[in-house]
């Protein structure tokens, strides 16, 4: 298929567990797992799997999630579904975990950041307790993976969940699989480097590891007011100063590159190129971590740059040159044509795999799956009949938003 072939000279692992694309976060919720759905059949498709080492994940027990989160937040998202959901509020373990209410909340909030009401970043829905512990469990093995050396680069889509705290969900991350990783890198390696792609902060992890020098943490990022309405873009932390905790050992240990809507190809590679060498050099990690969200692409239902599927890639294969062990993880993306084509061109990057840009369409089962419609005669809508690695951009959005100026 496609001239598909293993890399030479370093083994790939996948890391996957299809149940977790049945999963729901409610109608109007722009998380929609079923892009990984659109991955996978990319990825298949091509052939990639011929390329890898793939494996079936299976969830992660309570015990490894307690490496990093609180005890009851465990327990309480491996008992929580919609009909639990009450009676678990009135617990008073949990009930403590309730935060205070603002008098403008739209939505009401339950313990630990989770809630049943419409318009929830965090929601409880069908299946959760299943969700959350799949992708955890994939990340929790592809790390194994790494740490024998039975791989060199270890890649789990369904991951790099980087907003979720000790105790607290936050922005549609529940578990924080990237600490629960960095953790277990950590027994053997002395230095872990975590690098963020996704267009939001990767707060989560910076503040576990804020006073840990042997983690450093580089996130690139969208940053300062979303609009006229003097609202900052979600979660509002990342600045420039913001280096680490401040009179601790892990004070420079993190870095924060904020970034205004609109930045393009050349100007992302600039940043990203110059800033991750310069630190690889300083810091000299024996083990790397890339967030890989693919929200910062152009076009994104809640992103602001303009970037395309070329320079998502370019970043992965910037970071792959470095040939130090490589765990590749998911993360955001909200328009999900743009994220299967964007991972599944980096699954194929990391194999060292080129991959022509029609799409193998005999493999599509669902073709409307990809498109959200389709036309009279049954054929693809155009958008997806091909890879285009630079054609994230639509117009709509380069006339949303402003162009910087560099
Ligand atoms: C339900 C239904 C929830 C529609 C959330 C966009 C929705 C958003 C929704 C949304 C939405 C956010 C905030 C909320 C400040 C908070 C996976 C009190 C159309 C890694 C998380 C973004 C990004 C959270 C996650 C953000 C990741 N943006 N429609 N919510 N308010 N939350 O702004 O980094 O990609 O938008
Ligand atoms: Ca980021
Ligand atoms: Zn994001």
């Amino acid at each position: 298929e496609n001239n598909i072939t293993r890399p030479r000279g370093y083994k790939v692992s996948f890391h996957y567990n299809s149940r977790v694309e049945d999963m729901h976060f409610g109608k109007t919720h722009p998380m929609k797992p079923w892009r990984l759905t659109l991955t996978k059949h990319l990825v298949l498709g091509f052939g990639l799997h011929h390329a890898m080492d793939t494996y079936q994940a299976v969830a992660a027990g309570k015990d490894q999630i307690r490496a990093f989160h609180d005890s009851d937040y465990v327990d309480f998202l491996s008992e929580v579904a919609p009909e639990t959901f009450e009676e678990l509020c009135k617990i008073p373990r949990f009930y403590a975990h309730t935060p205070p209410r603002h008098e403008n909340d739209t939505v009401e909030l339950g313990p630990f950041n989770l809630s049943t009401s419409p318009g929830a970043d965090c929601p409880v829905f069908d299946g959760m307790s299943t969700y959350l512990f799949l992708y955890t469990g994939a990340t929790l093995h592809a790390t194994q993976k790494l740490l024998t050396g039975q791989s060199d680069i270890a890649i789990n889509w369904s991951g790099g969940l980087h907003h979720a705290h000790k105790s607290e969900a936050s922005g549609f991350c529940y578990i924080n699989d990237i600490v629960l990783s960095i953790l277990d890198l950590l027994r053997v390696h002395a230095r872990v480097l975590y690098i963020d792609i996704d267009v939001h902060h990767g707060d989560g992890v910076e503040e576990a590891f804020q006073r840990q020098p042997r983690v450093m943490t580089l996130s690139y990022h969208r940053y300062g007011p979303y609009d006229e309405t003097g609202h900052k873009f979600f979660p509002g932390t990342g600045d420039i100063s913001d280096i680490g905790l401040r009179g601790t050992v892990g004070e420079h240990f993190a870095l924060n590159v904020p970034i205004p809507s609109g930045i393009d190809d050349r100007q992302y590679s600039y940043l990203f190129e110059s800033i991750t060498s310069r630190t690889i050099e300083a810091f000299n990690p024996s083990c790397i971590v890339l967030q890989c969200g693919a929200d910062s692409l152009g076009g994104d239902r809640l992103g602001q740059f303009n970037i395309n599927i070329k320079q998502h890639g370019d970043c992965v294969s910037f970071v792959k040159k470095f040939r130090l062990p490589l765990l590749l993880l998911g993360g955001g993306g909200y328009t999900a044509r743009n994220v299967a084509r964007a991972w599944c061109h980096e699954t194929a990057l990391a194999t060292n795999n080129t991959l022509p840009d029609a799409i193998p369409m005999h493999i599509v089962p669902r073709p409307e799956a990809f498109s959200g419609r389709v036309h009279g005669d049954g054929k693809l809508y155009p958008s997806f009949q091909r890879l285009h690695l630079n054609d994230c951009k639509d117009g709509e959005l380069e006339a949303m938003v402003k162009q910087v100026d560099w």
